[in-house]
């Protein structure tokens, strides 16, 4: 096994990688920024080196910094998180030049998934369902007109070069056809550096399920169910689940098969994602996450199975931990992303410092974060607080239980996403299991419900003292406040006394 891991990343995914090394007796490598100084990650590594300024050019996603702390070290291996460089071809491949173990596919896979059309390519020839569409980019209006004919309206033109819905655009008809095309290749280009797009089909209320796979260099690939993850705003997740309501067995494990055969096909190796929409009783491929997901503590509370620990052997060149027989999915997962954003405003990011954090505990409780009680979030990364994860023997006890975990958690000092998770909790097509990826702009009601939450006082933090910083602070300012007074009379009497 690997002795000793750099994690070349920050926030909670550092802490999570550093828990399972630490489990294992591997020795753990924290690069952080300026901003990063006094984060948890940080004080949790082993050791902690400085790699640059705020912004992630300069430091998450300075590889030449990073390689250069590696090889000080004596770092055999790197974890990339997720995000940051954790796709990045030009990374892996450094990696393998300075004969550090990359925790994560080949640069070669990187590539071939990280070009969205070609992956599509390549599950055509795996015979993995695709959404019907194009399999090359398309070079002119003329020939985008073509293959929409073909494909039929509605259509969704996407970027090749980049996922996460930037410059895709919907078109309803051939007239508006050409403008989108030149809308998606100008954002395509200023994003990715690739003008490149294709064309599918739109699928107007889909559902988003997505399979965790397993895959070693011995030949083995295993999946772990799926997860469910339609509640999203802006192309951000914001709840996830396993399994997903929309699946029965039998359909489960069609599609898990789909996915290891996809797994297979391009020489997979570590812990990845692939993608589906689900819409109207069938699947269809959308892409392949090289990485491990945010998502993935749901996959890891229905399974039991350490996912970071299986892409440690698997990078340490041992076979996986499990074969399929093995994987048993029991009972039901979800997570709720607490993110320093007010949702009642938009969802404006608030970082600032947390005053206070009493993180939720007891049965079928886990809290990933990166944070404590007077740390400050920086506001040049995301702003993720934790990672809620609750586990129940059923959907019905996952859903009460995160209701109970969301009434236990105190966060002061920022205000955060947790009123948008109890009014999601409450709604009655959230609780029936009815998901779809537009699922939050069909509801607008769940606005008026946080509301409702928000002034209802029914939350634990709301009974407990009063937070006993901003008592100190009172007393603080009442102290100060009396000096002054003191020198003001000091001044008038021509005495003198000095504020220290
Ligand atoms: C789609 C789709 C419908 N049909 N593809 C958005 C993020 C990326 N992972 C895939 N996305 C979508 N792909 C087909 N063929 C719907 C989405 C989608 C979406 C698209 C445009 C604007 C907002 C959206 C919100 C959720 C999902």
């Amino acid at each position: 096994m690997i002795e000793k891991v750099l994690v070349a990343n920050r926030g909670e995914i550092a802490v999570r990688v550093m828990r399972t090394c630490r489990e294992l007796g591997i020795g753990t490598v924290a690069v952080y920024s300026e901003a990063d100084k006094e984060a948890l990650f940080v004080k949790y590594a082993d050791s902690a080196h400085p790699i640059g300024p705020a912004p992630a050019s300069q430091s998450y996603l300075a590889i030449e910094k990073i390689l250069a702390v590696a090889k000080a070290t004596g770092s055999q291996g790197v974890h990339p998180g997720y995000g940051f460089l954790a796709e990045n071809p030009d990374f892996a491949a450094a990696c393998e030049d300075a004969e550090i173990e990359f925790i994560g596919p080949s640069a070669q896979v990187l590539a071939l998934m990280g070009d969205k059309a070609a992956a599509r390519r390549e599950m055509v020839r795996a015979e993995v369902p695709i959404v019907p569409g194009t399999t090359e980019c398309v070079a002119s209006a003329e020939e985008a007109t073509a293959a929409a004919a073909d494909i039929g309206y509605p259509v969704i033109v996407k970027p090749s070069g980049g996922g996460g819905g930037i410059g895709m655009t919907i078109v309803e008809n051939e007239r508006d056809l050409a403008r989108a095309l030149d809308t998606s290749q100008a954002i395509a280009t200023t994003a990715f550096g690739l003008g490149g797009v294709y064309i599918e089909r739109y699928l107007p209320h889909p559902r988003h399920i997505e399979f965790q796979i397993l895959a070693d260099a011995h030949g083995n690939v295993v999946h772990l169910g799926e997860r469910e993850c339609s509640i999203q705003r802006r192309h951000q997740k914001l709840i996830e689940e396993s399994p997903s309501p929309a699946l029965d067995e039998e359909t489960r494990a069609r599609m898990g098969e789909v996915a290891v055969k996809a797994a297979r096909s391009v020489g997979y190796r570590g812990a990845g994602t692939v993608e589906f929409l689900w819409s109207e009783g069938h699947f269809y491929f959308l892409e392949v996450n090289a990485r491990v997901q945010v998502e993935h503590p749901v996959t890891e509370m229905v399974t039991g199975v350490d996912i970071v620990a299986e892409q440690l052997r698997v990078a340490s060149g041992l076979a996986l931990s499990l074969a399929q027989n093995d994987v048993c999915l029991r009972g039901s997962a979800i997570e709720c992303r607490i993110n320093a954003e007010d949702p009642l405003n938009g969802f404006v990011p608030t970082p600032g410092r947390i005053t206070g954090h009493h993180p939720p505990g007891g049965t079928g409780i886990r809290v990933d974060s990166g944070v404590y009680s007077s740390y400050t979030i920086p506001p040049y990364y995301d702003p993720l607080i934790a990672k809620l994860i609750v586990w129940g023997r059923d959907r019905d006890e996952a859903i009460a239980r995160m209701k109970r975990a969301l009434y236990e958690y105190v966060i002061t000092g920022v205000k955060s996403s947790i009123p948008f998770h109890q009014a999601v909790m409450e709604n009655p097509r959230f609780v029936e299991g009815e998901l779809g990826t537009h699922f939050l702009e069909r509801e607008p009601t769940l606005w008026d419900e946080m509301r409702r939450i928000a002034g209802s006082g029914e939350s634990l933090g709301s009974r407990l003292p009063r937070r006993t910083h901003e008592a100190a602070r009172i007393a603080a300012m009442a102290a100060v406040t009396a000096m002054l007074h003191e020198d003001e009379r000091d001044r008038i009497t021509g005495e003198s006394t000095t504020l220290t």
